[in-house]
Formats: C-alpha cells, structure tokens, sequence
C-alpha cells in the first residue's frame, strides 16, 4: 500500500485487517505491535510500552534475543528443514543437551504445546497397555478440573471451560476430573479404578488465573502416582523455564515428573518448539511409524532450543525471576491492601503473578488492562476478573519498579 497513512489510522487498518478476514477466535487488547526489544514492545503509532504478558510466557527470555536469532539466522542459512526421514547434523546434539539439562534419558521433539501435550498423553496410553498392563482400550487419564492444556479435541476433551469445550463435542473418551490442589481427592479416584495410566498436572494453573496450589500438594501427588503405579504428567509449557523462580515449578517440591512437556520459551518466542521428556521405560514403548511431525526436531528448532535453554543458565534469568518475583508479590500486595474495594486478591511465584480485580462500579479487569496499556503496559485478562502479570524475566530491578508505579496509579485511579 503507498497511501501514507497516519498512525491511529495505521491501528484503525491492521485492526479491520483482522476483523474482515481472519477468525474471530479471539479478542485482543486494541494495540498494534510492530517491534520489540528485551522487555519492551512499540506499536504502529510509535508508543513504547512494557511486555507484562510475554507472550504468554514464550518470551522469557525477552524480545529478540541476539543469541537466540543468531542460532536461528545462521541454521536457516544452512539447513532449515529435513523431516525425519533422513538425520540431520543438529538434532542429536539438542537431545543430548536437553535431556542432561533436565535429567531424563529421552526427549520427543514436537512443535506447539498442544502437540507436546498430545504426545505425553498417546505414551502414557501406550505405556498404559505395554507396561501397566491395562486391558485394551480401557486406559484413563486424568485431569485437574479448571486445566488449560491447549485446543486439540482431546485436550478440549479434558477442559471444565465451556468456551473450550462447548460444540466441539463428541469428546475423547477416557478421561476422569479430579479437583486441583485437593491430594486426597487423587488419591481416592487412583486408589478406585486400575485403568488409570497418567495423572496430567499444571504445576501452576495458568489460564484459571495463576492458581498456586498449596505447599505440599505436588509432592504428595507425585507419592500417590508412584503408589498406585500411575504416570505423573507436568504441562510445565508455561509454568516451565525459569517463570515461577525454578527451572521447573515442579522444582519448588523436589518433584520430577515421570513425563514432562515443555513448550513456550523453549524457543524464546522465535519458533514453536515444544519437548516432552521421559525415561526409556516410558519413551521406548513409541516404535518407528507409531508417532512424529514434520517440523518436529527440526535443524532450526535444535539450534533455537539450545541457545534459548542456554541463555536461561547464562543470564541467571532463574535467579531473576526469584528476586524479583519477591518484589512484584510484595508491591502487588501492597496495593491490593490501599485499594481492597479494586484489587480482590493477590498471586504469585516468581515472575509469575495475578491480581483478581473486583468489579468496582461496573469495572471490570479489562478496563484496568485498557488503562495500564494507555499508562505504557500491555497486559491481558484470563477469566473475566483476573489480570496475569508475567514479563520477561531479562526484566530489571529499576524497570520493575517503573512497572510497579504504572500498576500503582492506574489501580489510584479506578
Ligand atoms: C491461546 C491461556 C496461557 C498452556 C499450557 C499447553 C498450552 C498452553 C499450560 C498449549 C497454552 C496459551 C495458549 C494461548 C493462551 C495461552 C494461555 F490463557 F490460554 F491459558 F498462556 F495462559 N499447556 N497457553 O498454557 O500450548 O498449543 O498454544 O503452544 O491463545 O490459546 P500451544
């Protein structure tokens, strides 16, 4: 297009874009995004804000990681795509690096979180079969009411959100509900039925609005699998990779999961890699011809994943996030105790945090996100009520603050 436009027309355009010929399977904060750096987004209209969302945790390791695109730019250069039809010279190195970062003697390369996820579930069945020893088509899984594990039919299948399971029906059979953060409730479901093959966990719920279970609650679900012979599955795609102050969430109760699915920041918001990583016993059960993708493993995505992993060590992001987490818990709760009639109620771990807004003279958590993005940060509502506050974790300690300051006085002015 050469007409020059100006720049609210220039929202205004990508925005009926959108409208006119894309799905309406979502609803974005009204900002147009152009370009972004570390912790920083700008828009088509020149505003410079802060990146509170990440990308829903893919960004960890901020915007346009010069290491990251560097491995990306150099490997698409070179040898982009093989399939698995043939080896390629990058693969290998990456399992190797992936699985001794995080202890496990197999890794299954896939490419969203949904396929990630898919894959944990289609080896617990098998393993269900060739190792539990449960009667044909009989495996269970089960699943924790309020889960978000992405928008398969068999995933939507397990969902309690009416928008995500809703006419998407018939669902995937097998699969059991039991309530989150409630041990005994796991343990009286696993203790009734021998079918079950795999417990699928969030070790933080993200889309229920940052749910934190309470201390305890995953090691005791990891003891009540071991004792009933059941597979602990962690969907760690978001919760993963420094966000909550540990490598893993599941690292905050000493627990190692028997699957874990990884996703999001693997690639640092370059490519959609996810991974799902299990001992041979478990991984070994899937034969040549049984399971794969296109994409998955491919020689960018290898090359991605290392750098974006190693940026995670080499930068302290962990630490970071521990650190500073402190600080937006603290300050986020400091201002829920000015404005109680705004803020109802305060969560976090580590860079990971949410504040449920009470629905004040008929505002509601997305006019608070509408004000915070006029004020410079771009954050989103999950569930009506709640905001999820979750920046790179390259963010600093004087940065933060700012942040701080703009969450401070638009939740004064509300
Ligand atoms: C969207 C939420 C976040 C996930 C966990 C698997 C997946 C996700 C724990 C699937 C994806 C996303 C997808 C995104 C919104 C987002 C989200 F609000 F819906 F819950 F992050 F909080 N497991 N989460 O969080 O991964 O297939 O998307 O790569 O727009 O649906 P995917």
């Amino acid at each position: 297009m050469n007409t020059v436009m100006n720049n609210k027309s220039a929202t205004q355009h990508a925005i009926s874009l959108e409208d006119k010929y894309g799905a309406h399977n979502y609803h974005p904060i009204p900002v147009v995004l152009e370009r972004a750096e570390g912790v920083f987004v700008w828009d088509v209209e020149g505003k410079q804000y802060f990146d509170f969302l990440s990308a829903y945790s893919a960004v960890n390791q901020g915007h346009g990681h010069p290491k990251i695109i560097a491995a990306m730019l150099e490997q698409a250069q070179k040898l982009a795509l093989t399939s698995r039809a043939f080896y390629n010279d990058s693969l290998g190195e990456y399992e190797k690096y992936i699985t001794q970062y995080f202890g496990y003697d197999k890794v299954l390369p896939m490419n969203t979180g949904a396929e990630g996820v898919e894959t944990a579930l289609k080896l617990a069945r098998k393993w269900g079969y060739e190792k539990k020893g449960i009667a044909p088509n009989e495996a269970k899984i089960v699943a924790c009411v309020g889960n978000f594990h992405g928008r398969t039919i068999t995933i939507v299948s397990m969902s309690s959100d009416s928008d995500s399971y809703g006419n998407f029906g018939p669902h995937t059979p097998g699969i059991l509900k039991v309530e989150y953060n409630n041990a005994s409730a796991l343990e009286k479901i696993l203790a009734s039925d021998k079918t079950i093959a795999a417990f699928l966990i969030e070790p933080i719920q993200g889309e229920a609005g940052v749910v934190i279970p309470d201390d305890g609650y995953l090691k005791q679900c990891a003891e009540i699998c071991k004792k009933y012979n059941v597979l602990l599955i962690a969907d760690e795609i978001q919760s993963g990779l420094g966000r909550t102050g540990k490598m893993l969430a599941c690292y905050h109760e000493n627990v190692r999961p028997d699957i874990l699915i990884l996703g999001k920041a693997l690639s640092g918001g370059l490519y959609p890699i996810s991974a799902v990583l299990a001992d041979d016993e478990i991984m070994l059960t899937i034969k040549p011809g049984q399971h794969g993708s296109t994409y998955g493993g491919n020689p960018i995505a290898a090359k991605v994943g290392m750098a974006a992993l190693a940026v995670l060590k080499d930068e302290q992001l962990v630490e970071n996030a521990e650190t500073l987490g402190k600080i937006l818990l603290n300050e986020l709760n400091a201002i829920k105790n000015i404005r109680p009639d705004v803020v109802k109620r305060v969560r976090g771990k580590g860079l990971f945090a949410a504040m449920v807004i009470a629905e004040t003279n008929g505002k509601t958590a997305w006019d608070v996100c509408l004000a915070l993005k006029e004020n410079g940060l771009l954050a989103k509502p999950t569930h009506g009520d709640t905001i999820r506050f979750a920046p790179p974790l390259v963010i600093n300690e004087e940065q933060l603050r700012e942040c701080i300051a703009i969450i401070k006085k638009v939740i004064a002015g509300f």
